[in-house]
């Protein structure tokens, strides 16, 4: 037994919640798209008394006495994230990637406005525009998606619904879309009908950062994203804009959907910010990219199917149904857990089932990548995973691979063996 830390001794119960956790995080291989681990060095500045402090407002403009540091250290994450994007302007007051995208809406829209998005089920975000969203109901949201035959973004059909609908906005961008986008044709599209054009980089910020895939920000008038993911953040969010949307974008955060900035997570993000300009982190942002592509080509070699045919970022959607007919994403995501690899089920491109059971999984490589794992683990991974779906009802030979797995993870552990997750 350790010694007892402050949270041992006040919440003994909380804190062998967290220490489960981490145990869990470590003991599993974690291929969850959104996810990754964060530095030891992030949570102390999340961790930190930044905590404590109340700041409505922006530097140099608070509601409140007390404020010189904190606009030091927002001024800090503003100015990395300019210089780390080659942005004019950084809000990075948005408390997640929704209420990012909730606040570049409000910024340029009013209800009832048409915009342009990818359709959830073709690996659009709920923001884009999704029925049950805060954005389906109070926007008047035109969904595009994939071409059927190559599941690459039909562009043809981006620009005949821009053309149609005149769109105030475009939206580009997604949380299961595994090819490069092209930032260029929504561009040209979004000019030739005089929209707005924001691009929801959420997922593929950490790649962007590290130059694994190609920047938006000379075409977008508005980026927003999540620091999280690919980044190794704190849990937040960001936008980036042009001088010409600065104003109202800050405008649209506070007051009008935010109170309080969260100034340990803004303390997080400068940090981030400033790890994600090293060339070690180019370095990790390329090899998630080798490591995604490798783990795909050994599904795929192993027989399952992916969607788009491929990867060229950090994520991919495999369809089940190419493993076995009756094998649901939902099945399959919840085996796959059970055996020591975490992943989420997903909806793919035409899916007959519904997004709660859905025909696909979606994998990402940003946390594995994190532990230290390359190309040969990928392999042996990819083979795992498709070997456990195809002898799901063969007890012995789950029991061998969940050895094989449980090996694996055991070699990359997230964080070392004694770590609880908090100090
Ligand atoms: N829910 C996140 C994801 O998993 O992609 C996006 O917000």
């Amino acid at each position: 037994m350790t010694d007892m830390t402050p949270l041992a001794e006040a919440d003994p119960s909380l804190a062998a919640l967290i220490a489960k956790d981490a145990h869990r995080q470590r003991s599993k291989i974690q291929l969850i798209a959104s996810e990754n681990f964060v530095s030891r060095a992030m949570m102390e500045a999340v961790g930190s008394v930044l905590a404590n402090k109340y700041s409505e407002g922006y530097p140099g403009r608070r509601y409140y006495e007390g404020c010189e540091v904190i606009d030091e250290i927002e001024n800090l994450a503003i100015d990395r994230a300019k210089s780390l994007f080659g942005s004019d302007h950084a809000n990075v007051q948005p408390h997640s990637g929704s209420q990012a995208n909730m606040a570049a809406y409000l910024a340029v829209l009013k209800p009832g406005d048409t915009v342009l998005g990818m359709r959830l089920d073709q690996g659009g975000h709920l923001t884009h525009g999704s029925p049950v969203n805060f954005s389906g109901q109070l926007f008047n949201f035109i969904g595009y998606g994939l071409d059927e035959e190559s599941e690459l973004i039909d562009f043809d059909n981006v620009r005949a619904l821009a053309l149609e609908h005149k769109p105030k906005m475009i939206v580009a961008g997604s949380s299961a879309y595994s090819k490069i986008i092209d930032w260029g044709e929504f561009k040209k599209i979004a000019d030739e009908v005089g929209a707005i054009l924001l691009t929801d980089i959420a997922h593929i910020i950490g790649l962007i950062a590290g130059g694994a895939h190609p920047s938006p920000v000379p075409y977008a008038d508005i980026v927003t994203a999540t620091t999280h993911k690919a980044l190794r953040g704190p849990r937040g969010g960001l936008i980036l804009c042009t001088d010409e949307y600065a104003k109202a974008i800050d405008k649209a955060v506070f007051p009008y959907s935010q109170g309080g900035a969260i100034n340990h997570q803004i303390a997080g993000k400068a940090l981030c910010f400033k790890q994600a300009a090293t060339p070690e982190f180019s370095a990790y942002a390329h090899q998630i990219v080798r490591n995604a592509s490798v783990l795909a080509d050994a599904m795929a070699g192993a027989g399952a199917r992916i969607v788009s045919g491929g990867t060229d970022n950090h994520m991919f959607l495999a369809d089940m149904r190419s493993i076995d007919e009756e094998l649901t994403g939902k099945e399959a995501a919840t085996l796959l857990d059970e055996m020591g690899v975490t992943v989420n089920r997903n909806s793919i491109p035409l899916d007959p089932r519904s997004p709660f059971v859905t025909s696909g999984i979606r994998m990402g490589t940003a946390a594995v990548t994190t532990a230290g794992m390359k190309q040969e683990q990928m392999v042996t991974l990819g083979n795992a995973v498709v070997e456990i779906l195809r002898k799901r009802h063969d007890p012995a030979v789950l029991s061998q691979l969940r050895d094989r797995v449980s090996e694996l993870a055991a070699q990359f552990p997230a964080y070392p063996v004694d770590f609880n997750g908090y100090v």
